[in-house]
């Protein structure tokens, strides 16, 4: 196996062992030929439209289904892995029967095995290592993580019968190309359009969750539990989350919500319910722990899962993108109804919760609220009351390093205030930062895909304060990042003339010393320091 697609890759060049995720090489390779055979049936996808041919929403869904099952911690299960694979080839088949002229279909397009056997073989020679020049093999991997991300987002709103054929016919043709000699520079501006397709992803997404939920509101969310036995919902899913509380109401089973599932708290439509209780524990690494004091079960909307204990295993429930051998799967696609009666009725034999937190936390400044309180933002940044934004969006993670983020935000100046999105803010979202002129100094727009609603408000900021460039506001932009979620976000940003963004705790290993440079010089991306050393070059 070889895979350097998240930020824990082993020895920040390669897993080639086993997952550091805890992948083993199996489920990396038959993910390899997945994707390949995604890539394949893009190729079939994108000649049929150059032919003026309709793409159904079965056909995109099963595209974009497959490379998010692909993302980091989203799905263990290799069975899972060999149907999708038999389904991407009995959809591809069928399209290929539609093309007026397949005489140039590429063998990525062409192949087709049914036998395990063979197609282990097939993993074999397919993966990231196929590529043999370095800045090539970056570039596509670059734009297929980004892909990826892009997958999850568009995902979440297909669920919610959202669905954009720009995206979709973006993605794929663009995953065909990463099947074809482009050359760099072709490659680094497939690079940017999948920046460019990252934006209208998370717009998209946006209009699904607003346009379903309402727009995120100033919301104290309780930390501590009810003694009622409850489900655990974790990931990014806000459909699964309303298909379940919906489920639950009257059953006398509360619902918490876990890690990046936070932000649902802030939808008007969602918290509007009596049994969901608040929130539950901190980001995706530390769920062993806390799903084992959880006591109930869970349900894993997407990634993030961390092999479970056997303590707890029986107690995760996945659904989605998500899953994990030997744990129960929740079937159901876009426009079906979930059924939560077996997970609902788990609930029931189980203890309520045990405390691990007590009081409550502030969320909910996504754009509309944020730009709610405009007048006051900008007043308090006129007298110089808030001197400058710090965006801290992205990914937490298990590495000791991420600590440089808690003590990033404990030591940034009283006049500096933390916008963030995505499950890094919970390296500082319960430090107790204060507030300036009653704005929290840490201010959630919400999931990592609300780093979009960051990028709006910062364009409405530069609109107010009549400047030319994004970057001349008083925003710097320090981003953690782990799996390929982080990828798209740091893309569009990047598409969005985001300059001089900071990333770590590490830099990407796909990214070869060349294309870095590239990124550099173009963009001004850079590392992380020490704390000490970023203070002061962000605030002198
Ligand atoms: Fe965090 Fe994991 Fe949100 Fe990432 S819960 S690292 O998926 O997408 O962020
Ligand atoms: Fe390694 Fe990350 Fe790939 Fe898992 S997803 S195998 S940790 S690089």
């Amino acid at each position: 196996m070889f895979c350097y697609q998240c930020q824990e890759t082993a020895g920040c060049t390669g897993c080639t062992v086993k997952g550091v995720c805890g992948k083993t090489p199996e489920v990396a390779r038959i993910q390899d030929l997945l994707v390949y055979v995604t890539k394949g049936i893009s190729e079939v996808t994108t000649k049929l439209r150059a032919e003026g041919k309709t793409i159904s929403k079965e056909d995109n869904h099963l595209i974009t289904l497959n490379l998010f099952t692909t993302i980091t911690n989203a799905n263990f299960d290799f069975d899972v892995f060999v149907q999708r694979i038999y389904n991407t080839l009995d959809a591809k088949k069928r399209l290929i029967a539609q093309l007026d002229d397949a005489s140039s279909l590429s063998p990525v397009a062409l192949w087709d095995e049914r036998d395990v056997n063979v197609m282990d073989e097939k993993a074999r020679t397919v993966g990231v290592l196929a590529t043999e020049n370095e800045d090539i093999r970056s570039l596509r991997e670059l734009t297929i993580y980004g892909l990826k991300g892009l997958s999850a987002y568009s995902k979440h709103a297909n669920m919610l019968d959202y669905d954009s054929e720009e995206v979709d016919a973006f993605l794929q043709e663009a995953l065909y190309k990463t099947t074809q000699a482009l050359s760099v520079d072709e490659l680094i501006a497939l690079v940017l359009a999948t920046g460019e397709a990252g934006v209208k992803g998370m717009a998209l997404l946006d209009s699904a969750n607003t346009g379903t939920f309402g727009n995120p509101e100033i919301t104290e969310v309780n930390l501590g539990v009810r003694n009622n036995p409850a489900i655990l919902i974790s990931g990014h899913d806000l459909s699964d989350l309303k298909e379940l509380l919906e489920q639950t109401k009257g059953t006398g089973v509360d619902v918490y919500t876990h890690s990046e599932m936070l932000p649902a708290n802030y939808y008007p439509e969602l918290k509007k319910y009596g049994n969901l209780v608040g929130n539950y524990g901190n980001a995706w690494w530390k769920q062993k722990e806390e799903f084992e004091s959880f006591n109930g079960p869970i349900l894993m909307t997407t990634n993030c899962i961390v092999p479970p204990k056997d303590s707890y295993k029986d107690r995760i429930y996945t659904t989605g993108s998500a899953g994990f051998p030997g744990c129960k799967h929740i079937p159901g696609e876009a426009g079906s109804t979930k059924d939560f009666t077996e997970i609902i009725e788990h609930a029931k034999k189980c203890a309520s919760p045990t405390q691990i937190e007590e009081g409550t936390i502030v969320g909910g400044f996504a754009h509309n609220q944020v730009l709610a309180l405009a007048d006051q933002i900008v007043e308090a940044v006129k007298t110089g009351a808030i001197k400058k934004f710090v965006v801290m969006a992205g990914c937490d993670g298990r590495q000791k390093g991420r600590n440089y983020y808690t003590d990033f935000a404990k030591a940034l100046p009283k006049e500096a205030v933390i916008l963030t999105a995505g499950c890094a803010k919970y390296k500082y979202n319960k430090l107790n930062l204060g507030d300036i002129n009653g704005i929290p100094r840490v201010l959630d727009a919400g999931q990592c895909n609300d780093s979009y609603s960051l990028a709006v408000i910062a364009m409405k900021l530069q609109e107010v304060f009549g400047l030319e460039d994004i970057n001349d506001l008083p925003l710097v932009f320090n981003i953690a990042w782990y799996e390929q979620k982080a990828v798209i976000v740091l893309l569009a940003l990047l598409f969005l003339g985001v300059k001089n963004i900071h990333l770590g705790p590490t830099l990407p290993a796909f990214l070869s010393p060349n294309v870095a440079k590239v990124l550099v010089e173009n963009f001004g991306i850079a590392g992380i320091g020490t704390v000490e050393d970023d203070i002061e070059l962000f605030f002198s």
